[in-house]
């Protein structure tokens, strides 16, 4: 009685829409063969009074060939399409991808963006909740994303030397990062910033109060995007700047270190992160630690090797020392690629 006189319904709309989904599929990658395929066999089951079940009765239709055929009678009994499903997952994991893009969207936000059924960086402009940062991640989205030419991010970090020379002499900074170890192009600027025989706090306050501001009245930074902690007070600064008359922005980041810790610090932000994380394992093996911070020994791990006691520092302002004591041969930043 449901599908009796008043239901104007197509008994095959359930079908049609499944088949205009592969349709758009096939149309939004330029798949004009598939495309046309798919919607002239769309239109041919709307001329279908009775439900097509199999695939026999689907090739009966003159418009529809053996794939859709088969796809037509998957649907109708299993209420699924296996290619569709896959499709959908493709574009799931290319929005995924292209939110982690976004500066200051992780994995954990960029899911719940997907969940929110966002797709795209149109869907994000418009109804996605952004805090300030993201939102200028997502407004410089396309500079971001490029890399920058390894000469360019020379002319950044002399602009930067010279506004912290211009503070005090005894500031000292190393392009970190890709750059240390000697990429053609970067993804950022990565700024480790030291002064001799400074702490921590006389840095990040010279930083904070004075250099960051100056370099920000003279136009070539252009927004603070984050500041954070490693494990103590706040030490690194992220943010975007230009070169003068360039329209690109860049992403920067600068890290406060003390005097004492620069070595340890040096091996961290030249990475990579893989090298990084082998080094700490070996330090582990060798029931020391290696952190941002400094090289440790005396390190006390539970059954779960989870740490007890910090240990006491061996080594922190001295780069190649570091390796000295962990039994390996200095590795020049050029060779810490895995
Ligand atoms: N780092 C790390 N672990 C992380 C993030 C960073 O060990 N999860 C360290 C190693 C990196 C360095 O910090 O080399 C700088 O981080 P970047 O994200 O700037 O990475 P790179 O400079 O190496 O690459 P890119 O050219 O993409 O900036
Ligand atoms: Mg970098
Ligand atoms: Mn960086």
């Amino acid at each position: 009685k449901n599908d009796g006189s008043s239901n104007k319904a197509n008994s095959n709309e359930a079908t049609i829409e499944a088949l205009q989904k592969l349709a758009s599929k096939y149309d939004s990658k330029g798949d004009h063969f598939r495309t046309t395929a798919f919607r002239k066999a769309i239109a041919a089951l709307r001329k279908q009074k009775e439900l097509i079940r199999t695939k026999q009765q689907a090739l009966e239709i003159p418009q529809i060939g053996e794939s859709i055929a088969a796809i037509i009678e998957e649907f109708v009994a299993k209420n699924r399409v296996q290619r569709l499903d896959a499709a959908e997952k493709d574009t799931r994991d290319q929005a995924l991808e292209l939110f982690c893009g976004i500066y200051g969207v992780g994995c954990q936000t960029a899911m719940t963006f997907l969940a929110q059924g966002f797709r795209t960086l149109e869907d994000i402009r418009q109804k996605a909740q952004l805090n300030p940062s993201q939102r200028v991640g997502l407004d410089h989205y396309d500079d971001f994303q490029q890399r920058i030419p390894r000469d360019e991010v020379t002319q950044h970090a002399d602009v930067v030397r010279r506004a912290l020379k211009a503070v005090d002499k005894g500031f000292q900074m190393t392009v970190g990062g890709s750059y240390r170890r000697g990429k053609k192009d970067c993804g950022d600027i990565d700024c480790i910033i030291t002064k001799e025989n400074a702490d921590i706090g006389h840095i990040r306050t010279l930083m904070m109060d004075t250099v960051i501001p100056n370099l920000t009245a003279q136009g070539f930074l252009k927004v603070a995007l984050a500041t954070g902690h490693f494990g103590g007070p706040c030490s690194k600064w992220h943010g975007a700047s230009a070169l003068p008359g360039a329209k690109v922005w860049r992403r920067i980041d600068f890290l406060f270190v003390p005097w004492a810790e620069l070595g340890a610090a040096l091996i961290y932000f030249t990475g990579n992160d893989l090298f990084n994380r082998s080094l700490r394992l070996l330090a582990s093996r060798k029931r020391m630690r290696l952190n941002q911070h400094g090289l440790y020994k005396d390190v006390m791990r539970g059954l779960g090797r989870e740490r007890i006691t910090d240990g006491t520092l061996l080594e922190g302002h001295d780069e190649k020392r570091i390796f000295e004591i962990l039994g390996v041969p200095y590795r020049p930043p050029g060779d810490r690629q895995i």
